[in-house]
């Protein structure tokens, strides 16, 4: 993971000494060995590795405005991370050191503490020797990303999704992603509407894209799956000597889900040649999201239904519109979801979704055919 300057143990804050203390123990908190440096990457949560002389922790002051219910959040990491384990057990061929997220409890036995000022922490076990990636040009580095997230699903099949409560209700619901861009356009409160013109008919000449995935689902030919819906390499952990996919992390956002939505991410943010926010045309990397598609079906082996895996290929068409239709919403809506650093910027980020969505259209044909070659 990422390094920082090592904070002499008198320049704590006191929420994070608080947390020392809970999480390490009291007597780490005033250790003259404690050790606590920051941990970049993350724009969510503030997180922090410390130690006093044993295994190091990962530390972290949980953003309530995104996940205000933090016991729905806590439930699930501790339902996904048990299922995860017991898989491990079950397969003894498999090196489990470094490859589980391991949730540490505090000394009053909680997953989450509060802290005197009112924030909230929470600790795993820290994964050493470890580095996170943001993006790739690499297939195989993307195969590795991919597979990472296929023995995610492999390891989670047998886990009665209805047991997860959902974190953020209706995530992955497209059609009322739709319902949310109609409503943004009719209050026009930003009075954005008419330069995104163009962008707004794309989106209402897709609203039968839209319900494709939720439509399967309710009518019962898709299984509920434990998915992990933030899909993509960034919150993948990769050995630092050999470069192997160790784990995934951020499981915030586990909730009941379908295959598809994971899949489709995964393929939204890897196989097109472009940043999220840049607008031009978009060349798909088919070398690449050839090697994703292999990677994830591989892993997730035999536990994927062939329904589900007809599905692939919709979820990276509903999840790439669905992505364009969030960001087109909050362009709509003044900015207040996602940070943006610069005008129009999530206009742009729509356009970008939108490009690659039409690039994968095109390319139908020949995402079915990697699909059932896989
Ligand atoms: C958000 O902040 P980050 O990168 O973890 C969003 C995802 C989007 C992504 C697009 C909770 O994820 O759904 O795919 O931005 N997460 C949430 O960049 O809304
Ligand atoms: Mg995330």
């Amino acid at each position: 993971m990422t390094s920082g300057a090592h904070a002499p143990h008198g320049d704590v804050s006191a929420a994070l000494r608080f947390a020392v203390a809970r999480f390490i123990g009291e007597a780490a908190a005033h250790a003259g060995t404690l050790e606590v440096r920051p941990l970049s990457g993350g724009h969510i949560h503030g997180s922090y590795v410390a130690s006093a002389g044993g295994p190091p922790v990962m530390l972290q002051c949980v953003n309530e405005h995104v996940f205000p219910d933090l016991d729905a959040v806590a439930h699930n990491i501790a339902l996904v991370t048990r299922a995860l384990r017991s898989a491990a057990e079950r397969d003894p061929r498999r090196e489990r050191r470094r490859r589980l997220l391991v949730p540490v409890a505090s000394d009053h036995d909680r997953l989450v503490e509060r802290a005197n000022d009112g924030t909230a922490w929470r600790a795993f076990q820290f994964i050493e020797d470890a580095h996170g990636v943001t993006a790739t040009t690499r297939p195989s580095q993307a195969a590795e990303a991919a597979r990472a997230f296929g023995h995610f699903f492999r390891d989670l099949a047998d886990l009665d999704a209805r047991g997860l409560r959902e974190t953020i209700p209706h995530f992955h619901d497209t059609p009322r992603r739709l319902v949310a861009l109609e409503a943004a356009i009719t209050a026009d409160s930003a009075h954005r509407a008419a330069g995104a013109a163009n962008d707004i008919t794309f989106a209402r000449a897709r609203h039968a894209l839209g319900a494709r995935l939720m439509g399967a689902l309710h009518a019962g030919r898709l299984p509920l799956r434990a998915t992990h819906n933030d899909a993509k390499i960034a919150n993948v952990l990769f050995d630092d000597a050999t470069g192997e996919a160790l784990c995934v992390v951020d499981l915030d956002t586990v909730m009941p889900g379908l295959a598809a939505w994971d899949v489709g991410d995964l393929v939204r943010s890897m196989a097109g040649d472009r940043s999220e926010d840049d607008p031009r045309p978009v060349t798909i990397r088919w070398p690449l999201l050839d090697a994703l598609l292999h990677g994830w079906i591989e892993a997730a082996g035999p536990a994927l239904t062939a329904p589900e895996r007809d599905s692939l290929v919709d979820g990276a068409l509903v999840i790439t519109f669905e992505q364009g239709v969030r960001f087109l919403t909050d362009h709509l809506e003044a900015d207040r979801y996602y940070r943006t650093a610069r005008a129009g910027q999530n206009l742009d980020r729509a356009r970008a979704q939108f490009a690659l969505l039409a690039a994968l259209e095109a390319g139908e044909d020949r995402l079915r055919r990697l699909v059932s070659s896989a």
